[in-house]
């Protein structure tokens, strides 16, 4: 059988090549006393790699695969070439959505019945490839049966074919040992306030949710149901806005010790956040799970979904993430697409290898950042004043007690710098 990749070799780790090869990422190079593989836990994106067909608000598909019609014929050819880029790259992990793998059917049994004949085939694919499943989820935001939203719609009927489709994509990542299950809210928002009754539509998506992680006990499905915050495009308003609307959203329905955050870095653009302060908020919060890995354009203002080729941004991301102890069940997936001329195999394989040099000199520039502690100590430095057991007791004490300290301490507060510049200098000696 003719391989879509055919002609490139397997990626090794080699600074010096001048071919096709990793010059930063070495799977086993040990970083903070772990393989740097095992830190970052890259995933493949099935639907940027494989089904995206390279159009924009302007045109149509630019790509020519050979897998792109709507048959099983051409699901198990798109799943050939997905399993030979994923050796390729000897990735750890992929992930998928319903919608990319299988053609969709003229009922949802006919649907269903695609999508079981293509897990078939990635499960057996799986038994012989060291990839594994990072994790799965349903694409609730591309069919027009989705145009006003999946659990958040107006229509019962959509309420309940979310169900059974967020079910059947739970199953089937269960069954091929995926480390977490995401919801990305592509149309759980609005497109105007005046047909919509957000009261609603939030009780509707609070429950939804809730249904999802009392099915997930029910399985005994031990990965991490993950929530991924947008704050806007498709919808003009997403509800799942940003870390710290999700987290008030999951406080109000109790599941905040269920759910965590699968976090992107455009949708931290989009949202006017950067990506380190979603990493850092997820973090304090408890609820930080996994990473999808992407740069946005800055000029063009929506979610170009480019591969990350920014040092210094990424160091400063899995900073926070080495800070949180790294990841467990989580990975870093790149959601991220080459562009529209990017037509050939070889962009695709260049692509991810870039990606993933970009990841490995952030991640071994963070724990230098970290292991050598100067960034830290002065952070500590900074609230050294609340070591003492005055500060502290105040904690804990009541409003007229910590004001009557002022004047019977002659308190009068002398400000410091910040340090902002030496700080960035120290982080520019890294990256
Ligand atoms: C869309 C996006 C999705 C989710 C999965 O912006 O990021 O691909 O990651 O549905
Ligand atoms: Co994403």
């Amino acid at each position: 059988m003719n391989g879509y990749f055919d002609g490139i070799a397997p990626l090794k780790f080699d600074p010096n090549s001048s071919e096709l090869a990793f010059r930063h990422y070495d799977p086993d190079e040990i970083v903070l006393g772990k393989r740097m593989e095992d830190h970052l836990r890259f995933a493949v994106a099935y639907w940027h790699s494989f089904a995206w067909e390279g159009g924009d608000p302007f045109g149509g598909r630019t790509f020519d695969r050979p897998w792109f019609s709507d048959s099983m014929e051409a699901a198990k050819a798109k799943a050939d070439a997905a399993f030979q880029l994923f050796e390729i790259l000897n990735a750890p992990y992929f992930c998928w959505h319903d919608a990319d793998i299988r053609p969709e059917g003229a009922t949802f049994a006919e649907s269903r019945k695609n999508f079981e004949a293509i897990i078939d085939l990635f499960e057996e694919k799986m038994a012989t490839s060291r990839t594994k499943l990072l994790w799965g989820t349903a694409n609730m935001f591309s069919h027009r049966r989705f145009m006003s939203g999946a659990s958040t719609n107006p229509d019962p009927d959509v309420y309940a074919w979310s169900a059974a489709t967020v079910k059947l994509c739970l199953d089937a990542t269960h069954r091929l040992g995926g480390e977490n299950y995401v919801l990305w809210g592509g149309r759980e928002g609005y497109e105007t306030l005046l047909n919509t009754d957000m009261g609603q539509e939030l009780d509707h998506m609070g429950r939804f949710l809730s249904m999802v992680v009392d099915y997930k006990h029910k399985i005994g499905f031990k990965g991490q149901i993950l929530v991924e915050p947008k704050p806007q495009e498709p919808s003009k308003h997403q509800y799942d806005y940003d870390v710290a609307t999700v987290y008030g959203f999951l406080k109000r329905f109790g599941l905040e010790n269920e759910v965590k955050m699968n976090i992107e870095q455009g949708h931290a653009i989009l949202a006017g956040h950067s990506f380190e302060h979603e990493l850092a908020l997820a973090r304090e919060l408890g609820i930080l799970g996994s990473i999808d890995m992407n740069r946005n354009d800055y000029q063009s203002g929506w979610d170009t979904d480019q591969f990350p080729n920014n040092v210094p941004e990424v160091a400063l991301a899995y900073y926070e993430i080495l800070k949180a102890g790294g990841f467990t069940q989580g990975g870093t997936n790149f959601d991220a697409k080459i562009r529209r001329q990017s037509l050939d195999p070889v962009d695709l394989v260049a692509a991810h290898a870039g990606g993933m040099d970009t990841c490995a000199r952030g991640l071994k520039a963070a724990a230098k950042m970290l292991e050598d502690g100067v960034l830290e100590d002065m952070r500590k430095e900074r609230y050294s004043g609340w070591q003492t057991p005055e500060a502290q007791s105040m904690l804990g004490a009541d409003l007229v007690t910590v004001a009557a300290r002022v004047e019977a301490e002659g308190i009068n507060p002398q400000p410091r710098s910040g340090r902002q510049e030496i700080l960035e200098n120290i982080v520019n000696r890294y990256v």
